[in-house]
């Protein structure tokens, strides 16, 4: 059991991946290619001594032993779990809908077995969009998974495609938040990343999702699904510091009639179908910033385990200057709300 925290502590970007999709990526790593993604992944999935060195996959395949120590000594009571990037969405599409109806099974095995510690995202191949929203569906039906987890665009598409509309659909249907994690930048924009590591969690991650959101927003997906629910990791990858300008440029495109007309605001769509999560973004200026633009009930705290240490993320949310009302919020109530948990006896 974890110590008790005065707040109950739930993260909710937190990483796992099966020893078969391991085995995958590692087939992807061997191949030819240069994508960003292939970095991470033969680094992490084909290393050559010395090359994982934070450890990675230990800590990505393990979920019931070193995990949960860790979680009992912080006191960090729950880890919403999710298949970590790049998902099953550099496969082809039969490989991805077999493997990652394979890791949804998993999560809901692990889950089942501590029904108090964990809770999880459903993944879905969205090379197969029908195939993905029943396996959404799937995921929430029958495996009582708590949302999704998409790992920002596949194959250089992203969501807005109305190609991808079916996933959305399902999302909107099934009254679930799809949690947009990053990945490496798309091939068309991946060249200026190449150079002094910034193609990943560093700048290029952050930049790619947020480029994923901007899409979904001015292209009008959330007035063709109103009750759509995107949830974005650390803090939000900066979108909401810029939606003035994107309102003001948006607006003047529009006007000229070469852009979507929009019923709202790009800051609207972000506060009425957004949420965000702290992973790895321990700012407090980034984190007051957030509450004012967005208000309480919108930011989640998180870690990115493994990617990010535990212990600082703990000491960092402990420590942060809000209300005790605000913690709550920031430390689980939101979480609960937002993800469909339930809440401590
Ligand atoms: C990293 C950080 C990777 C956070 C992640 O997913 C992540 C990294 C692949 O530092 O490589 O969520
Ligand atoms: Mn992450």
């Amino acid at each position: 059991m974890p110590i008790k925290g005065k707040f109950r502590r739930i993260a909710t970007e937190e990483a796992f991946s099966i020893p078969e999709v391991a085995e995958a990526l590692r087939g992807i790593a061997r191949g030819p290619g240069n994508s960003i993604d292939l970095t991470l992944v033969r680094n992490i999935y084909d290393a050559q001594p010395g090359r994982d060195l934070n450890n990675f996959l230990t800590g990505l395949l393990d979920l019931e032993g070193r995990r949960l120590e860790i979680m009992d000594e912080l006191g960090v009571d729950m880890h919403l779990l999710a298949l970590t990037a790049p998902g099953v969405q550099m496969f082809d599409a039969d490989t991805a809908t077999d493997l990652v109806a394979r890791a949804n099974d998993r999560l809901a095995e692990a889950i089942a077995r501590h029904p108090t510690r964990f809770s999880g995202l459903a993944s879905f191949a969205p090379q197969s969009p029908r195939r993905a929203a029943k396996e959404m569906e799937r995921g929430i039906k029958e495996l009582k998974l708590n949302g999704f987890m998409v790992n920002s665009h596949t194959n250089s598409e992203y969501l807005d495609d109305p190609k991808y509309w079916p996933i959305l659909e399902a999302a909107e249907a099934l009254d679930r938040t799809l949690y947009i994690h990053p990945r490496g930048p798309s091939d068309g924009m991946a060249t200026p990343f190449r150079d002094y590591m910034i193609h990943g969690a560093m700048w290029g991650y952050g930049l790619e999702v947020a480029t994923h959101a901007v899409r979904l927003i001015v292209s009008g997906i959330f007035d063709r699904f109103p009750k759509l629910k995107i949830c974005l990791g650390h803090m939000g990858e900066g979108l909401h510091f810029m939606l003035w300008r994107i309102y003001f440029m948006n607006t003047a495109a529009q006007r000229g009639g070469r852009v979507p007309k929009l019923q709202l605001k790009p800051s609207d769509y972000f506060k009425r179908n957004f949420v965000i999560t702290t992973s790895g973004m321990e700012s407090d200026l980034a984190l007051d910033f957030s509450l004012k633009a967005l208000g309480p009930d919108k930011v989640l705290w998180a870690i990115d385990y493994p990617y990010q240490p535990a212990p600082p993320a703990v000491a960092w949310m402990d420590a942060v200057q809000v209300s005790d009302e605000i913690k709550h919020k920031l430390y689980h109530a939101n979480a609960e709300r937002v993800f469909h948990i339930a809440p401590e006896k």
